[in-house]
């Protein structure tokens, strides 16, 4: 079954100009970042839902950023896996090519990837609560508290928190390159977590052809053409492979 769904899929994305993926935290699993709901996942151990919200960071903002060291310092010594590195390479053979991430880890556009809309931010941009403005920095030894230094208020990770609205701009995009691509692939996730989760059926409603690629089933596996199981390591580099 496997095999022939990988060259129907392939077939597809062959003959198809404008192609969109979405991906959430199983395409970064093999780079070691931990997912969300896995046995070893985020929300487990630090309650992360409770921690990534606007209301947290105003009761105890130190508590927010050790959550948010803590997963950079993880984050820092990891590298793209052959997923992040197979969707670089696809946005250079399909005519075009656009990638939507809920994930903050960066890595997508480290394997190489240009065209990358991240849906929920990134852990390595932080954000002026006063100023607003918005900078990249790596460094691991941040204060316990960041503040702006032009204007002295509390920095905080640019990223969506829950209860927080996208940035309007980049769910435009979003929205407008699910609704005209003809194939759409949806990478390692759970399709839980809202607005991110409907872009699948947005893409369904207007024609695409939906394939999911997912370590195991998912409550929107059934609203798809196409389902294949595994890990996205092994999976997405399959559909790089010329039709034997
Ligand atoms: C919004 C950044 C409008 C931060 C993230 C009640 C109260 C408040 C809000 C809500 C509520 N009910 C619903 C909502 C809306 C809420 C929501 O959807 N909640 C969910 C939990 C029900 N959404 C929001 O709040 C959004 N904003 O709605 O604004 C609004 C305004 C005001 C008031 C209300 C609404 C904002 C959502 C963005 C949250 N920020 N991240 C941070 O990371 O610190 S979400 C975060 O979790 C990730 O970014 C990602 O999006 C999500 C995790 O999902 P996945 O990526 O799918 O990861 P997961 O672990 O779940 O799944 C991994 C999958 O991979 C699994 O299926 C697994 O099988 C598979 N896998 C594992 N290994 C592999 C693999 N597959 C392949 N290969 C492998 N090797
Ligand atoms: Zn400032």
């Amino acid at each position: 079954m496997a095999a022939a769904a990988l060259s129907q899929l392939r077939e597809k994305i062959a003959r198809s100009q404008r192609v969109v993926a979405l991906t959430g935290a199983g395409i970064s699993a093999e780079s070691g970042v931990p997912t969300f709901r896995g046995q070893d996942g985020l929300w487990r151990q630090y309650r992360a839902v409770d921690l990534a919200t606007p209301q947290a960071f105003q009761r105890d903002p130190r508590l927010v950023w050790e959550f948010y060291q803590w997963r950079r310092r993880l984050l820092q010594p990891l590298k793209p896996n052959p997923a992040h590195l197979a969707l670089a390479a696809l946005e250079e053979a399909v005519p075009e090519f656009t990638l939507i991430t809920q994930n903050i880890d960066g890595l997508h556009a480290l394997a190489g990837s240009r065209r990358v809309l991240e849906l929920h931010g990134n852990i390595w941009h932080l954000r002026c609560t006063g100023c607003g403005v918005v900078r990249e920095d790596r460094r691991l030894d941040l204060p316990a508290l960041p503040t702006c230094a032009d204007c002295g208020a509390w920095l905080r990770p640019h990223v969506v928190w829950f209860g927080e609205m996208l940035d309007p701009e980049i769910l435009a995009a979003a929205v407008a390159a699910v609704e005209n691509c003809q194939v759409l692939l949806v990478i390692g996730t759970s399709g839980l977590v809202q607005p991110a989760a409907s872009l699948g059926r947005r893409a369904k409603q207007r024609g695409a052809f939906v394939a999911e690629l997912n370590l195991e089933p998912t409550p929107q596996s059934d609203l798809y053409d196409l389902a294949l199981h595994g890990r996205a390591g092994v999976l997405v580099p399959q559909l790089l492979e010329p039709e034997r």
